[in-house]
């Protein structure tokens, strides 16, 4: 940071990611105690008159649709990205090249491959031959209090060793009617579901369960909707609503839905599950693990809500507890927001992402830990093992997979 007291931030992308990150800068010293106040100093999208309607709702002092000239820019400090996941890599690039944080969305990137040169790249400028430059990943589910919570009690011993892991990410929002948006085009986006949802839940069980997933098997991806309407405009900052179609198809070249079995190092069985027609679950992300002592179940649809089972308790009384995280000084990053009770929503984790961000750029402790490019590496590993899985219907060992 050129002064200690402030973070100059580039946005890149002004579509729905470009929302909830301003939403988070311009909210989080608002509600946080900050050791270092961000400035929204440049916004950068491909569309000059809908960004600077964007710089002037949202309060960036500028705006350009020339992101290299941004981020090689002596007044930016981090750049942040929030664009389809084909730009993550010469965007992180050129931003790592010209000395800045860099703070990405998720997944990593769209391949394996990008993942890995970033996560080289990310690997020199913090050390070696860079300046101490740091690398953060919009993971933003960790930073949900209740998924923070999980993570504790596990550390706690709360749940014991872990024999099971269930997650999920099932949402409904693509059927035929949804053109085909950057989400559905492989060149794109990398996969579907899969980087799209199942990368969410990959890192939130990563997280929670300490433990990193040795061994993919029993994997299937299927893409049920093979064709769809060309789009005509642009996104309008949303996933599906508000998308206009042309007349023309096009060819669907990524998954619609993913599923896969998975072993844990501390030799937990897993299950992952990831779909975009699951009728009826519309943003159902979460999981199921089950300890010796105890199990954990948090699902976003409620997500100021974690459940907990002691099954160290008498039996008569053993049954799922529901906690409502909110409760400054028990709950991650309650004491920021509202009094107890007074339940938050999806653009928070972002907000209180926003907030870890300034601390370890400030040379503090996260409230919990967070991802940088290396760990984020770790989740497109065990995505690539997926898909390898699927495609040749085998166990893969995350071994296999560099
Ligand atoms: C669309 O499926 C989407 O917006 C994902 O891209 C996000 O990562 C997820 O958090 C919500 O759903």
């Amino acid at each position: 940071m050129s002064h200690p007291n402030r973070l100059r931030v580039a946005l890149l992308g002004q579509a729905f990611m470009g929302r909830a990150h301003s939403n988070a800068w311009s909210q989080v010293g608002k509600f946080f105690d900050l050791p270092a106040v961000p400035v929204l100093h440049t916004i950068c999208g491909r569309d000059a008159a809908k960004l600077r309607a964007f710089a002037a709702r949202w309060g960036w002092r500028y705006f350009s649709t020339d992101w290299r000239a941004v981020v090689a820019c002596d007044d930016i400090d981090l750049v942040d990205i929030g664009t389809p996941n084909h730009l993550h890599l010469p965007m992180a690039k050129a931003a790592l090249a010209a000395g800045k944080h860099v703070a990405c969305e998720k997944p990593l990137a769209g391949t394996l491959a990008d993942a890995r040169e970033m996560a080289h790249l990310a690997a020199e400028a913090k050390g070696g031959t860079g300046a101490g430059q740091k690398t953060f990943v919009w993971y933003n589910y960790r930073r949900c209090p209740a998924v923070a919570l999980a993570y504790s009690l596990v550390r706690t011993g709360k749940i014991g060793p872990i024999r099971h892991v269930r997650a999920f990410y099932l949402q409904d929002w693509a059927g035929p009617d949804v053109p085909l948006a950057w989400r559905f085009d492989r060149r794109q986006a990398g996969s579907g579901a899969l980087g799209d949802l199942a990368a969410h839940i990959v890192d939130m069980t990563r997280f929670v369960t300490g433990q990193e997933i040795t061994a993919v098997c029993g994997a299937m991806a299927e893409t049920f909707i093979k064709r769809r309407r060309v789009m005509s405009g642009s996104a309008a900052g949303g996933i599906a609503a508000g998308l206009k179609r042309s007349a023309k198809t096009g060819k669907v070249t990524v998954d619609d839905a993913v599923a896969f079995l998975a072993r844990f190092s501390g030799g937990a069985m897993a299950t992952f599950e990831a779909a975009r027609q699951a009728t009826g679950n519309q943003n159902r992300n979460g999981f199921e693990i089950n300890g010796v002592k105890g199990a954990l179940r948090f699902n976003f649809e409620r997500m100021n809500e974690l459940e907990y089972y002691d099954a160290t308790a008498p039996r008569a009384v053993q049954g799922w507890t529901t906690i409502l995280c909110t409760h400054g000084g028990d709950h991650p990053y309650a004491a920021a927001w509202w009094p107890d009770a007074h339940i938050i929503g999806y653009e928070h984790g972002f907000t209180n992402m926003a907030y870890d961000i300034l601390r370890m750029l400030a040379g503090k402790a996260p409230t919990v830990p967070m991802p940088d490019f290396a760990d984020a590496y770790q989740t497109q590993r065990v995505l690539e093992a997926a898909a390898v899985a699927a495609a040749e219907k085998r166990w893969v060992k995350l071994s296999e997979v560099k």
